[in-house]
């Protein structure tokens, strides 16, 4: 299997999240990367597509914010790694923002991800490794992974959030629709709901979003990932969302991963982008599901089954100790 990395996406490095009401050492870390690079071996750096690959799903002034905004913060004399602080209420009246500390606010939807120096230069070669993915399944492959650290899925087309600046996911199922895909699914298996994603593609059919989750009810991202979400407009019935409770064991999420594939067998895609997060591992640090390291080649040989040329974009996954096994299982499937 080919897989695609570039060393740049371990640049950024935040130091410290707000975590249960305190400051905690980062867990989106350069250490997560370097754990499953031990474990896979070698990698490909993925060729330059260019901004325009990027460009195909987020807004160009979001863009040009996230590479704008650390020398912002700096020159606005703040010691750390810019985070947001403040934000505005849906509804409120736009304003003219200028003020760095309000511009943080207006693109991003939460204070975990914070805006460091190399945090464009990391996102936009993790959404490269993606692209490169998205060919080489369109190629002689069948399937292809990328390692996209930082992860993606939580980004949306203007807004960071959830350890996510650029949305990789996203980025590699439109560059499928723009190589003559007409259909595209995606399955996100990520302990957290693909926010991002889901908003996206929320109003198009051409893109099927199907998310197995934790209940957002008791989870973040806790405002996106209710089973009654399906979509709206032209995207009406092409989002799926599967939540689960806390202690979700294999069984469990493999009968909803089915019902993820059987939704997207009907939609009929020409191509899958797999979101894969090894964070519903049991020892998952921040989060409750309970699979085991061998679980993963079950899931994987599930979708592997399908049949379609299949690019899978890594997502979260905390344990680092275990990441690079839990990655090597669900490869291990295909
Ligand atoms: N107190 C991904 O797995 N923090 N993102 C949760 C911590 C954000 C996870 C609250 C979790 C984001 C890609
Ligand atoms: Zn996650």
């Amino acid at each position: 299997m080919r897989i695609f990395h570039d060393d740049r996406q371990r640049l950024h490095a935040p130091a410290l999240e707000l975590h249960n009401g305190g400051f905690t050492t980062y867990a989106e870390t350069p250490a997560r990367a370097e754990a499953i690079l031990a474990v896979l071996g070698i990698t490909e750096t993925p060729p330059d597509r260019g901004d325009a690959a990027i460009l195909a799903v987020h807004d160009a002034d979001y863009l040009a914010f996230l590479q704008a905004a650390p020398g912002m913060w700096r020159e606005a004399g703040r010691p750390g790694d810019a985070i947001p602080y403040a934000f505005p209420v849906v509804g409120r009246r736009p304003l003219k923002l200028s003020r760095i500390d309000a511009l943080m606010g207006r693109y991003a939807f939460d204070a975990t991800t914070p805006i460091t120096a190399d945090a464009y230069t990391s996102s936009y070669w993790s959404a490269q490794s993606a692209v490169a993915a998205a060919e080489a399944v369109l190629g002689d492959e069948h399937v292809a992974f990328a390692l996209c650290r930082p992860p993606g899925h939580h980004a949306g087309a203007d807004y960071c959030g959830g350890y996510c600046h650029i949305n990789a996911a996203a980025v590699a199922a439109q560059a499928l629709r723009n190589s003559g895909c007409g259909r595209v699914a995606v399955l996100d298996i990520d302990y957290h709901h693909g926010n991002g994603t889901q908003d996206v593609f929320w109003t198009r059919h051409d893109v099927f979003y199907a998310s197995v989750h934790a209940d957002p009810s008791n989870d973040y991202p806790f405002f996106w990932g209710h089973a009654d979400e399906t979509g709206e407009g032209d995207g009406r019935g092409a989002t799926l969302n599967l939540p689960l409770p806390h202690g979700t064991r294999l069984d469990a999420f493999r009968r909803a991963q089915a019902t993820a594939l059987d939704a997207i067998a009907r939609f009929a895609p020409d191509a899958l982008v797999v979101s894969f997060g090894a964070d519903t591992w049991f020892g998952d640090p921040i989060s409750h599901f309970a699979l085991e390291t061998p679980d993963y080649s079950v899931l994987a040989r599930d979708v592997a089954r399908c049949s379609w040329p299949t690019a899978i974009v890594m997502e979260g996954g905390y344990a680092v100790d275990a990441l690079g096994h839990n990655v090597a299982s669900f490869l291990s499937g295909f």
